[in-house]
């Protein structure tokens, strides 16, 4: 079977990433550069025309929703457990993935791209502001589900890499996460895994590609 992951840098797509590596999966990575048009050139449109990553090619069939890809990763991988074989829980794990997607992630992106939010001049800031208030209460759930556990399950799962992404992402914007105690244990406890040291190297190489290509 032939798997293809187009990934950016700092992306959703930090998700497949790990998860792949996780399950031993042979993938190869296809960099695209998100802040310098990629994801609109045709050739990409055709993959997914919502222009976004992640998007997993399978034997040149592409998926796209991270949801979908976790899920296809645990069922084709099921010797990596990457989600849990009973159906409560498994349930369970799909749920706490839809709140990544659909809960915390839109309340990441406006700090990133605050203008696709509100046109008016001077509003950047303001717009970071309510979006950064829904975000500390989605971490404030997350903290409190991490209480007195290494993973959001009874062992490593997808709903760990998807969160991962979700908290460096904050992190990344330099939003004080301190309070998170829990969270913050969780993501050393990730930075310690193989698939996320694989990951962060392969990050800053790309990045540094595309700096030195701007
Ligand atoms: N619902 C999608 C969201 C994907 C998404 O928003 N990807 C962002 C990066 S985190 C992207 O590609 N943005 C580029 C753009 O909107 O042009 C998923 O969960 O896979």
């Amino acid at each position: 079977m032939k798997l293809q992951l187009f990934y950016a840098p700092q992306t959703c797509a930090t998700v497949p990433y790990i998860t792949l590596s996780e399950a031993g999966a042979d993938f190869s990575v296809i960099d695209v550069n998100s802040r310098t048009g990629d994801l609109k050139k045709p050739e990409f449109l055709k993959l997914n025309p919502k222009h976004k990553v992640p998007v997993l090619v399978i034997d040149g069939e592409p998926l796209t929703e991270n949801v979908a890809i976790q899920i296809w990763i645990a069922r084709q991988f099921p010797q990596a457990k990457l989600l849990t074989a009973d159906a409560k829980t498994e349930i369970k794990a799909i749920s706490l993935m839809a709140w990544c997607a659909s809960g915390i992630h839109p309340h990441l992106t406006p700090n990133a791209r605050p203008t696709n939010y509100c046109d008016l001049p001077g509003s950047e800031e303001s717009v970071k502001r309510v979006a950064n208030v829904m975000l500390f209460e989605d971490l404030k759930i997350a903290d409190e589900l991490l209480a007195g556990r290494e993973w959001f399950l009874d062992h490593f799962t997808a709903v760990d890499a998807y969160f991962f992404w979700c908290f460096s992402r904050a992190i990344s914007f330099k939003l004080d996460v301190s309070q998170f105690k829990n969270c913050n244990a969780h993501i050393e406890r990730m930075r310690g895994r193989a698939s996320v040291q694989k990951l962060l190297e392969h990050q800053k190489k790309v990045m540094a590609e595309f700096a030195k290509a701007a």
